[in-house]
């Protein structure tokens, strides 16, 4: 069994209820959410002429192995109805894989650590929340430290409120 961090971010139609949406079907997928951060409204980051995002991050437990999480994964973004189009653009769901246990994957396809996540303020704050004293595999910093010297980024909290977790089926 391993311990996950999946970061989430919807930017289109029912934002929160992507979000949602997305926590239920994980629980389907064999992915047991532990946890979630708070909700936080994020200001885009790269492609900025877009809506502004909902970002958080949830702690999951698995028995799948990388590469099973990552095909699960990409067919709940696609269940909810995500195209890719725009590069860094407008999506309804985009779940990333951010930490598989302390693994370290330097693949193509998939690669964790995720390879931004360490400069990326809409994963690193809600990942703090859940998690400050983590180490990142490869930097060797904590969350917490990399929190604190990443760019600034326009955010705000707009759930703070811990909620239940659904209950998972198949393993
Ligand atoms: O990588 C996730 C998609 N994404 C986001 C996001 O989730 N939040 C913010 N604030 N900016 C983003 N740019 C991209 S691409």
């Amino acid at each position: 069994m391993k311990t996950v961090y999946l970061a989430l971010g919807s930017n289109i139609g029912d934002r929160e209820a992507n979000l949602r949406a997305a926590i239920e079907l994980l629980g389907n997928e064999g992915v047991r959410v532990m946890r979630e951060s708070p909700v936080y409204e994020t200001e885009p980051v790269g492609y900025t002429d877009q809506r502004w995002f909902l970002n958080m991050v949830v702690e999951a437990e698995t028995t799948l192995f990388p590469m099973q999480l990552l095909t699960r994964t990409s067919r709940i973004e696609r269940q909810l109805g995500r195209v890719r189009s725009i590069e860094n653009g407008p999506r309804t769901l985009d779940i990333d894989i951010l930490l598989y246990g302390s693994v370290v994957i330097p693949g193509a396809r998939l690669e964790v650590p995720h390879p931004r996540m360490h400069e990326r303020r809409f994963v690193l704050a809600p990942l703090a929340d859940l998690a400050p004293e983590l180490r990142h595999p490869t930097r060797r910093k904590t969350i917490r430290e990399l929190l604190d010297a990443a760019p600034p980024e326009a955010m705000r909290l707009i759930n703070s409120k811990a909620t239940p977790c659904p209950t998972s089926t198949k393993p």
